[in-house]
């Protein structure tokens, strides 16, 4: 394993930031679930930092001030879900505003800036942000907001952040650049220290960690976007609920300990897969074999359990491996304890379109694996045996220890 360095103090402030007990009078080491919907004022207008609890929860206070902290940034503001953060974070936009997108992203991301910001008159250029010139070309007197996902979900794309924030700003300094961190999770990848301006997560995956809460997070440095996403939380209304609050605050406790795990059973699958016969590819930016390794082992401090593969055949034999799958859950979603496998073509991205998916390699056999924190010997063989049964193959460990 690579040794990457943590960011310093990671667990300590996943441990403590927000979560002071002197907030409360009880002195409650953990946040309470505070429920109200609404606050006790003084005199009209006159309030002890709540009103209502849309427009503010201590709950979520305490899961704010954790996220803002983890990530580096000075402030940070949660929402209903990843989408919901980032219609918020396209609300600081308006009609006639242009937006350039790495074409590789989730595909709901794709389907909102096609389908739904295109309703508010503005539109998106989709263009490969892996190459910097690329960004450069597609910039418009009208460009305001440039969207980065690094690595890209579903074919693990590394993007420059730091000569992508370059170009732009050489561009315009007032177009604001940002990244969705989803696929790293804070533990690993800092982008506003590469001058992204914003970070967005879909909080539902690594930072919770346990699949049980949907939810997302914008967290930002500048005290006016973040004034003007705060008007947008309560004005838009999309937020969530304190009991979803406290679920993912809790989960953050246990980020830095999961994601190492997350990261060994990665790699160690990536390297599996990589080596069996009934594989045409693996796409892991922990593996030499990938174009990006380099920048990847210098922009991120660790990698996730996101393994992409293609398997031998088509869609086939794609369907027979999610079939046959024991421990792996054929299930959407990623970055739980638990580990999941989908076909991205037929779910998480049936929602591009057929030509650009052919354009991204987004085929039917490419298989995407969320990798939990499960024993590595045990996914190891699951894979091996749906692999060897969707291709009708003998078991690769058997032949190997034959041979
Ligand atoms: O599901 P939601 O919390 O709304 O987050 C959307 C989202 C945003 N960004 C990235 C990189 C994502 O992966 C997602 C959601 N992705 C899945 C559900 C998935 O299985 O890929």
């Amino acid at each position: 394993m690579e040794n990457f360095k943590p960011f310093p103090g990671f667990g300590t402030q996943a441990t403590h930031v927000g979560q002071e007990p002197e907030k409360w009078n009880s002195r409650a080491v953990v946040p309470p679930i505070s429920m109200s919907t609404t606050f006790k004022q003084k005199g009209p207008g006159d309030h002890h930092g709540f009103e209502y609890s849309r427009s503010g929860n201590p709950t979520r206070n305490c899961l704010e001030e954790c996220l803002a902290a983890l990530e580096g940034g000075k402030h940070a503001l949660v929402f209903a879900s990843g989408l919901a953060t980032t219609t918020a974070i396209t609300y600081l936009l308006q009609s006639g505003d242009h937006i350039v997108s790495m074409d590789d992203l989730y595909g709901g991301t794709n389907r909102y800036f096609k389908k739904c910001a295109t309703r508010m008159g503005i539109e998106t250029s989709f263009v490969d942000c892996t190459v910097i010139d690329n960004i450069k070309k597609s910039l418009r007197p009208n460009t305001k907001m440039v969207w980065l996902e690094t690595p890209t979900n579903p074919t693990l794309r590394i993007v420059d952040i730091a000569k992508a924030v370059k170009v732009v700003k050489e561009n315009n300094k007032d177009i604001f650049v940002v990244v969705d961190n989803t696929f790293m999770s804070s533990y690993f990848q800092r982008p506003l220290d590469f001058g992204a301006d914003m970070v967005m997560h879909s909080l539902t995956k690594y930072m919770n960690g346990h699949s049980d809460a949907v939810m997302g997070a914008a967290i930002l440095n500048d005290d006016g976007l973040c004034q003007r996403l705060r008007f947008l939380q309560n004005a838009f209304g999309a937020v969530p609920s304190p009991f979803d609050s406290f679920l993912v605050n809790r989960g953050l406790k246990t980020l830095h300990v999961r994601m190492k795990e997350h990261m060994k059973n990665g790699l160690a699958v990536a390297k599996f897969l990589e080596s069996h016969p009934c594989v045409e590819k693996v796409l892991h930016p922990g593996l030499p074999s990938h174009p990006q390794h380099e920048l990847a082992k210098k922009q991120m401090r660790g990698f996730s359990g996101m393994v992409t593969f293609y398997i031998k055949g088509g869609i086939k034999e794609a369907s027979e491996f999610l079939k046959n799958v024991k421990i792996f859950t054929l299930a959407e979603s990623l970055g739980g304890f638990e580990s999941l496998c989908e076909l991205p073509s037929v779910m998480t991205h049936a929602s591009v379109p057929e030509d650009e998916r052919d354009k991204l390699g987004i085929s039917d056999n490419l298989i995407r694996l969320s990798v939990g924190i499960e024993d590595e010997e045990d996914l190891i063989e699951d894979l091996d045996q749906a692999l060897n049964a969707a291709t009708g193959t003998p078991s690769h460990k058997k032949r190997k220890i034959a041979e």
